[in-house]
């Protein structure tokens, strides 16, 4: 039954559209002071001394914390949510520019900036590592000297190397290529920041933190603290966007923590734009190096790779602890492969930690990138239509559920529709024909394919945990007397509409209007235990945790109405509804009326409790696998290298959409996401370590005037093992599309010979690929 599911607008943006959000900064609690961090400027530097006597001495500062002060306190340190410490405030060295240093409490949040300046650091510098491919190499300066393994924090590797090695020397064609996923931002438009309120006599903490996981952070901050868990309780407002960048705990909210301890006064900090770029969790960073091995008929034998990643001076990358490259893993994507096998080795450098999130499912996006684009070089190698090659290879409905080579499980999935799907919206042969027109012409049209499989909706908890804590989320779901419902979840929103979708899907279990269902999220007193928003996950776990709870809601209701109608429970059915009198429909009763008679005095049989409330845990049986197939219309000026993406066809499949109109709100912003990925954004880096990209000046975000109006299309495979049948949406068009719009590009450019160009392709770039000269992610080189 789909009653309460459609385009319903979103309930939230009533406060919305009216300014009446209520974000980190708009918060304000009484006596509560205002903190700044002091920041390095040096990429690495031995720390010989902090001086803070005079910024102390400023009229307006309260206190000042430097990393000595957190060490008495235990709180130097603290453990990233992939396992490794990283430094709240510097003690021994600072490891990237924009490391923190100290933090200075103020009463006002301009003196606490003013009193940065006063505190004398001396810094000893020592040479920066921040090349990746260099951080093996002997006489390397090292990183962490606090870990025994160097610069390198893991060898991982997946798949049958020897079965793989076997396809590709029995291969007729086997095509390779050498590239780089750049180091991007999520750049959400809401930096990150937090509140602390510590109330000593109770030993109480409230931190209100822009978080995308407050039960998460909640434990963390116990385990670094010292706390009780009981006694914190994570607050997380309205958040504008996270991106992913508000999964990880960073060093300003534990400071806020250490500095409302030391103050006994509320302490807030927000970082500003230029820290929240420069020192907030980035995404990719990986040299890759992939080949792909064919008949010469175009049958795809085997895939390998080799990575380097760059995961920065720290390792905070937020994903499952077992994978230490996420689900890079994944990267025969919807191709059936005989053989794959994929090397990856995570380096240190001295740049800001992080390395996974950015609407990325786990490094899923990069691996999507490689084989999309050596699917592309093989089209070329083998002169065969792009279309047609994946045509040819893409899964078939039949051999779903499909093991992948590397071990995957995909649940569902009709590929070869969805692909004909979008070749029919774009046109496909009339867009080639137009293209060999204007290459007669001397004009360059670009016309770019990917296919995509993502795995999201994390995960199996025998399989996956983020610190020893398995991946399941709860759900409460509580119904008044007048059955008016409030569901409580463990995720957080942070624009995606949970207060709307998540209010449907029970509406739709309860056959009430979702407008009687309000949703409670972001508040660990409030709202069970679960691990929170990432990965897409909302909808596939804690999604399918309300719809069980509510299904329990119907179960418990069906009994009372049974009682109501004098008839035996068995003898009742579901039907539009309400519980209704098997064989005579017109004698039933909705849960409005069985949730009053469940509060009244009606007698009920023995053992049964009376109220509707339930609650559940759900423990995802696998990851759902949503997928998509995206074709790019482009239009390159080979004078200036500028990129005009004409047209984007992307054709969605999310299992069952619980509102159409979110889901492409979805696809709109992940399209967007891939079209500044793939034309205008890298964090970079100059050779001494200062980081190039500490604004919306140099790190260019894409507008209305780069993006043009997606044509979208769906087709709806539903998930076996998800209770409504859905998918989860929310990285599928970030993870999909730089691979077309890059394909696009270089098919724009197949004139000039060029068979790959590195993201960003920026102007200078597609310059520079059209001379023949290598195109550099570097930006800061010109
Ligand atoms: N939905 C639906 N039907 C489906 C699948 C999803 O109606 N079959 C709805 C959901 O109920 C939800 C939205 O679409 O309202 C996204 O759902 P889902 O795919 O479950 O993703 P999450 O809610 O877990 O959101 C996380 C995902 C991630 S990981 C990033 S990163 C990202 C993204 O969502 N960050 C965002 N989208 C974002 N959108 C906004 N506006 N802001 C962000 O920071
Ligand atoms: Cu990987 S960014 Mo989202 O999963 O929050």
């Amino acid at each position: 039954m789909t009653g309460a599911y459609g385009p319903l607008p979103r309930k939230e943006d009533a406060r919305f559209i009216r300014g009446q959000g209520t974000f980190i900064d708009d918060i304000a609690v009484p006596g509560m002071l205002h903190g700044a961090i002091l920041r390095s400027p040096l990429a690495h530097a031995r720390i010989v001394s902090v001086d803070v006597t005079a910024a102390l001495a400023h009229p307006a500062v309260v206190a000042v914390l430097t990393g000595d002060d957190l060490a008495e306190r235990g709180m130097a340190w603290m453990p990233t949510v992939f396992g490794d410490v990283q430094a709240v405030l510097a003690t021994d060295k600072v490891r990237f520019q924009g490391q923190e240093v100290a933090f200075v409490v103020a009463t006002d949040r301009y003196a606490a900036r003013d009193a940065l300046e006063l505190i004398v650091v001396d810094y000893e510098a020592l040479p920066p590592l921040m090349d990746a491919l260099t951080a093996l190499d002997p006489g390397a300066p090292v990183v962490r000297e606090d870990l025994p393994g160097g610069n390198r924090i893991f060898d991982w590797s997946a798949g049958d190397k020897a079965a793989t090695d076997a396809a590709f020397a029995a291969a007729d064609v086997v095509v390779g290529c050498d590239m780089m996923y750049p180091r991007s931002h999520p750049a959400p438009l809401e930096t990150c920041g937090a509140i602390a309120d510590y109330e000593a006599v109770g030993g109480r903490l409230t931190l209100t933190v822009t978080s995308q996981a407050p039960h998460a952070h909640r434990t963390l901050y116990a385990a670094i603290t010292g706390l009780p868990e009981h006694k914190i309780r994570v607050v997380s407002p309205d958040l504008g966007g996270g991106f992913g960048a508000k999964v990880p705990v960073y060093p300003g909210y534990l400071c806020v923590i250490a500095a409302s301890m030391a103050t006994g006064r509320p302490v807030k900090w927000v970082e500003d734009r230029a820290e929240n770029l420069m020192s907030t969790t980035f995404a990719r960073d990986y040299h890759m190096h992939g080949e792909i091995a064919a008949t010469a008929d175009g049958e795809i034998l085997a895939l390998r790779a080799k990575v380097l990643a760059d995961h920065g001076a720290f390792n905070a990358a937020a994903q499952p602890s077992k994978f230490p490259a996420g689900f890079f893993h994944i990267f025969t994507g919807s191709y059936q492969t005989r053989a794959a096998y994929c090397e990856v080795t995570g380096v240190f450098t001295n740049k800001a930690p992080g390395g996974v999130a950015y609407s990325c499912s786990f490094r899923i996006t990069e691996a999507v990138y490689l084989v999309e684009r050596l699917t592309d070089m093989l089209s070329r190698e083998l002169g065969m239509d792009p279309a047609e090659l994946r045509m040819r290879n893409l899964l078939r409905p039949e051999q779903f559920p499909y093991t992948t080579p590397t071990g995957w499980q995909y649940d569902s999935g009709d590929y070869p529709r969805a692909l004909r799907l979008a070749l029919d919206m774009a046109g496909y042969d009339e867009l080639r024909r137009e293209q060999a027109e204007r290459r007669a012409r001397g004009e360059y049209m670009g016309i770019g394919l990917s296919f995509f499989t993502e795995g999201v909706g994390a995960g199996p908890r025998g399989q996956m945990d983020i610190l020893g804590l398995a991946m399941a989320d709860g759900a409460d779901l509580r119904v008044h007397p007048t059955g008016k419902a409030v569901l409580a979840v463990s995720v957080q929103t942070q624009g995606q509409g949970h207060e709307t979708t998540f209010a449907q899907l029970v509406a739709n279990e309860l056959g009430i209007s979702p407008d009687d269902v309000d949703v409670v999220h972001g508040d660990t007193d409030r709202t069970p235990f679960g691990l929170g928003t990432y990965g897409s996950r909302s909808t596939p776990v804690s999604g399918a945790a309300a719809v069980v709870a509510a299904t329990r809601v119907r179960d418990r209701a069906r009994v009372v109405a049974a009682a109501m109608l004098e008839v035996a429970a068995d003898d009742l059915e579901w039907l539009d509804g309400k519980w209704r009198v098997r064989g005579d429909p017109d004698l039933g009763f909705g849960i409005a009326e069985i949730a009053q008679a469940a509060h009244s005095t009606l007698e009920l049989p023995a053992g049964v409790e009376g109220h509707l409330d339930a609650s559940a845990v759900y423990n995802p049986p696998n990851l759902t696998f949503p997928f998509g197939a995206y074709i790019c219309v482009t239009d390159v000026d080979p004078g200036t290298g500028e990129v005009r993406v004409r047209r984007f066809i992307a054709v969605d499949d999310c299992g069952v959409r619980i509102n159409p109109m979110i889901v492409e709100g979805q696809v709109h912003r992940g399209l967007a996401d891939g079209i500044g990925i793939a034309l205008m954004q890298s964090i970079v880096f100059d050779e001494t370590g200062n980081c190039l990209s500490g604004s919306f000046m140099d790190y260019l975000l894409p507008t209305s005037l780069e993006c043009p109006s997606p044509e979208l299309g769906e087709t709806v495979t539903p998930s076996p093992h998800h209770p409504v049948g859905a998918k989860g949406i929310g990285e599928s068009a970030t993870v999909g599309s730089p691979a077309a719009v890059v394909n696009s590009v270089v098919d724009a450019l197949a004139p000039f010979g060029v068979v790959h160009a590195d993201m960003p392709l920026t102007p200078g770039n597609v310059w520079r690929a059209i001379q023949g000269r290598p195109v550099r992610t570097d930006l800061s080189l010109g």
